[in-house]
């Protein structure tokens, strides 16, 4: 299943979507014009051939930054296998600036990730996954063939692994910007584009570094993947999986599909429990202390369930539930496209909402101290006091559906529809020299 991918999979960009009023009406983020849904323009790495470009060395020096606390990799989508969003940082007490930014060809939906060194890595809609120092200096990108949304994980010796809507998961090494590694997930006839044919194997769940280093996505079903890049086990599933397995303290395996279905699969690939909800199951899962599965679904709910599968309670939105659960301070946050940020206790009672001015996709990041920060599709960042109070917000120049990551400086990395990456941070906060 390993093997380079060819320049033959570089298909022309088909826009066959669906008809539409609005944005609303198109699914991920594809876009309304003329009435059809339509990928965002210069989404696309049509005419490119993959590979790397850029690859100078930064100039920055490469002050390190504390490591995240995470047992298994470096650094991955939701800070750690377990999912919870909560970071071991503190957010800025007052509004933060635009320390830098970063343009890219595409909008950014992919959660940057912060590598040991403080290398901010990050998916773009043009199809690259980006390096860039902690001063917002380029390091290097790497051309997939198609547009990414997943998130950057790495691995502890610094591999940084990457799908891709190419249907490939790539591990990259973090030197020279070459991937060391490249595998196909499904068999898709037709890999690039747009369309249920074209989607059902892209790679935009996590990928998830297990304990053991396994590495975990989806596509056209749930795939585990040894360090080596090759093939450990796949679970076929009736729908697409797009977002990131989780994995619980035993080992097994959390995630959800289109096929409206949640699966625990065990470390040797086998299921041990589903569990049906009424709409796609497009939120990555998120697993508490107690081992509690946390997950939203299409169908407007957040589902609490136990370690065997079986529910907990679920409790009702205003909207499709698409961004993952944050989990801290003894409460569970998560957005929804009724525009509202939740706070629900861990027995499934509402402790407050906090209303923004359109969906949200974005997943809550909680700090240190239980303050909330998320994106907002009314183009806003958000940091809420633990009560549900704004603190501040800022606005950005597009959506913003990329989870946000916050550095040990308490630096803020966030992409926006906008095609640009931003680091924000407090005025008084000087970067460390
Ligand atoms: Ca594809
Ligand atoms: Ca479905
Ligand atoms: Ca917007």
């Amino acid at each position: 299943m390993t093997l380079a991918l060819g320049a033959s999979t570089l298909g022309g960009c088909a826009h066959t979507g669906n008809a539409c009023g609005s944005d609303r009406d198109c699914k991920l983020d594809r876009v309304c014009e003329a009435g059809s849904c339509v990928w965002p323009h210069g989404g696309r790495a049509a005419g490119a051939a993959p590979g790397a470009s850029g690859a100078a060395p930064g100039a920055a020096a490469g002050v390190a930054l504390p490591q995240y606390a995470l047992e298994t990799a470096q650094a991955m989508f939701r800070l750690g296998a377990s999912h919870r969003g909560r970071s071991p940082f503190t957010l800025p007490a007052g509004r933060p600036e635009v320390a830098w930014s970063v343009a890219t060809g595409g909008p950014i939906v992919s959660s940057p990730a912060v590598a040991a060194d403080g290398t901010v890595l990050f998916g773009s809609h043009d199809g690259k996954v980006y390096a860039v120092g902690r001063d917002g200096s380029a390091k290097w990108s790497y051309a997939t063939g198609d547009i990414i949304f997943g998130s950057p994980a790495v691995a502890h010796d610094g591999t940084i692994y990457i799908g891709s809507d190419d249907d490939h998961l790539y591990a990259v090494a973090p030197s020279s910007a070459k991937p060391r590694w490249i595998f196909q997930v499904g068999a898709c006839p037709q890999r690039i584009g747009v369309g249920p044919e074209a989607s059902r194997c892209d790679v935009d769940a996590g990928p998830t570094i297990g304990p053991d280093g396994v590495v975990y996505t989806g596509g056209d079903g749930i795939y585990a993947i040894n360090p080596d890049g090759t093939l450990r086990w796949r679970f076929a599933t009736g729908g697409h999986v797009a977002s990131a397995p989780a994995v619980l303290g035993d080992g097994t395996v959390v995630a959800g599909s289109q096929d409206d279905l949640v699966y625990g699969i065990g470390p040797d690939g086998t299921k041990r429990w589903d569990f049906r909800t009424g709409g796609d199951v497009d939120a990555a899962p998120a697993v508490g202390d107690d081992g509690t599965i946390y997950v939203g679904s299409d169908d407007r709910k957040i589902y609490a369930l136990a370690p065997d599968g079986s529910m907990r309670w679920a409790f009702t939105t205003g909207g499709d539930v698409r961004a993952s659960v944050a989990i801290g301070n003894g409460m569970i946050y998560v957005g929804s496209f009724d525009a509202q940020m939740y706070a629900v206790r861990l027995d499934g009672t509402l402790a407050w909402t906090f209303r923004s001015g359109d969906r949200i996709v974005s997943s809550a990041l909680v700090d240190a101290k239980g303050a909330i920060l998320f994106g907002s599709q009314d183009d806003r960042l958000y940091c809420l006091e633990p009560d549900g109070h704004l603190r501040w917000s800022v606005e950005l120049g597009g959506d913003v559906d990329s989870s946000p990551m916050l550095a040990a400086d308490g630096t803020i990395f966030v992409g926006s529809d906008d095609r640009k990456l931003y680091a924000l941070r407090a005025p008084s906060a000087a970067p460390a020299p």
